[in-house]
């Protein structure tokens, strides 16, 4: 049989025998007869403490103060509560007496930077300072630079802000599932190397497959509808999306995670919409309900953050109406182009106020601004069945219904300057009976820093691609 080990959040004082743990040395104070060593373990830390007795000789004591930060460690001892909080300890209701060390794994006493450093809390000036690489250089810099964090990033993920990011961010993933799942979808998984573009323009890698071209698939979105038309009927994928957006925002990967869907429709686009909600409370409520300790972890490092706002109740505006609220604050936007990006964060803030809620919907936008395969609005051919939907003022989801008739599908692509031969295979599908159809792309490191409140996605990409970064 195996030695029983706690790990730090499964300490309790109720726990009346001797414990083993084995965890990550955080920190070590050492001096005369006495010892302290702080413990890590994911969002957590602990105390254990060592005194010269009869069962700690000062041989341990020597052992134990020269055990190097980051080294990981086997203590045995009892849990002890204490008469004051422990200073700088998540769990500071009780301590370890130890009376057994061991090292399992000891590390490099030099780190590229100090885990302490790079977790002090930050102030909004250095958070948005650091939308780029670069920039974060400049100006209200935060302790350490987010550059030689994300160079030694393994280190990096340790920080219990880290360790709290992504697991909120496996939650969004699990959640997500597990709601499409419980309503008939089916998870699929389509080609990542294929012959063209999947959402047309220049945003695309191109790879040399045997002699030919092909490209690393900038959406699941041409084979998610043809698995559809294979009747799958309701489906679903998380897998990775390519984008060769030579950009440095804020929010721009090269490579990022799409949790996308693709259902068979009966009447109307609302269906997608309705069930697209429904999702979102679903993984809304589940991150707070079970995140709730990864999230004050988070809020501690960036105590600017407001937990994110939501309803309920639906709120839907049309693209008409989101621009006559912006019309009405001042700004010239036209009913007949896209958002830019000061524009979404302006709308953002109007419905905030009116509708007290971070998250709503965007439907019926201008042809000029969607791409071949949306659906033109029946009653207006210069608007579509298509919807974006926003956290905080940013896109976090495309989405639309698709056109299912193949004349009108070709006539679309063509009109929109995509080579037709390369996307032969898909047009073919429709042509054997067509599922009306709709569904929606998201994307994963969007929903997390937005719904968490960061303000950078490179935080919430654990190797995160730009176009300035292909490692580690
Ligand atoms: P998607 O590309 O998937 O629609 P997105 O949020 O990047 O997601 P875009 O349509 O690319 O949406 O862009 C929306 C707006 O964001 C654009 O109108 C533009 O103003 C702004 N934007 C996009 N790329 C950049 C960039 N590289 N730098 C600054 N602003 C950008
Ligand atoms: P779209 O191109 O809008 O739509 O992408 C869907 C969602 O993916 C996220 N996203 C990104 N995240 C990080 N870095 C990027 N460069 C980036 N680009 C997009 C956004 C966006 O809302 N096929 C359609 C979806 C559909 O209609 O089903 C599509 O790809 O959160």
């Amino acid at each position: 049989t195996h030695k029983r080990y706690y790990s730090l959040s499964e300490l309790s004082l109720s726990v009346a025998e001797p414990v083993w743990i084995r965890a990550r040395v955080h920190n070590t104070r050492f001096k005369g007869k006495l010892g302290f060593i702080i413990l890590r373990d994911t969002v957590h830390t602990f105390q254990c403490t060592l005194f010269l007795s009869d069962q700690v000789s000062r041989n341990l004591l020597k052992f134990a103060s020269d055990i190097t930060k980051e080294s990981i460690i086997d203590v045995y001892g009892t849990l002890k509560a204490t008469s004051q909080p422990v200073q700088s300890c998540s769990i500071n209701n009780m301590e370890l007496e130890t009376t057994k060390v061991f090292v399992v794994s000891k590390s490099q006493a030099s780190l590229p930077f100090q885990l302490d450093d790079a977790g002090q809390p930050m102030t909004l000036e250095q958070a948005e300072n650091e939308r780029d690489e670069d920039q974060a250089e400049e100006g209200g810099r935060a302790r350490v630079s987010q550059k030689l964090r994300l160079n030694n990033r393994v280190i990096d993920l340790r920080l219990p802000t880290n360790q709290a990011i992504y697991r909120v961010s496996s939650g969004v993933c699990q959640y997500f599932r597990e709601f499409l799942i419980q309503n008939g979808f089916v998870e699929i998984h389509t080609p990542k190397l294929i012959p063209g573009t999947s959402e047309g323009g220049t945003e695309v890698f191109k790879v040399d497959y045997f002699g030919r071209q092909a490209c690393l698939a900038q959406s699941p979105q041409l084979y998610k509808q043809m698995a559809v038309m294979g009747d799958l009927e309701r489906v679903f994928e998380i897998g990775p999306v390519f984008r060769a957006e030579n950009s440095n925002t804020h929010r721009h990967l090269c490579e990022f995670v799409g949790l996308d869907l693709e259902m068979a429709i009966k009447e109307h686009y609302f269906e997608v919409l309705e069930m697209i909600h429904g999702m979102f409370i679903h993984i809304f409520k589940g991150i707070e309900t079970h995140f709730a300790t990864e999230l004050q972890t988070i809020y501690k490092q960036f105590p600017f953050i407001q937990p994110f706002q939501y309803t309920e109740k639906p709120v839907w505006l049309t693209f008409h109406e989101a621009v006559a609220l912006l019309n009405e604050a001042g700004n010239p936007q036209s009913v007949h182009a896209d958002f830019n990006t000061a524009t979404e964060k302006q709308l953002g803030a109007i419905v905030k106020e009116r509708y007290h809620t971070d998250f709503y919907v965007v439907h019926r936008y201008p042809q000029e601004a969607r791409p071949f395969y949306t659906m033109l609005c029946a009653d207006d051919p210069e608007f579509t069945n298509s919807y974006d939907i926003f956290m905080r003022g940013e896109e976090i989801i495309s989405g639309a219904q698709r056109i299912h008739d193949p004349a009108m599908l070709r006539q679309r692509a063509i009109f929109k300057g995509i080579d037709v031969s390369t996307i032969k295979d898909y047009l073919d599908s429709f042509k054997f009976g067509a599922h009306p159809h709709g569904g929606c792309g998201v994307g994963l490191e969007r929903v997390v820093m937005l719904f968490v409140g960061l303000k950078n996605i490179r935080w919430t990409s654990m190797f995160p691609r730009d176009p300035k970064r292909i490692s580690p």
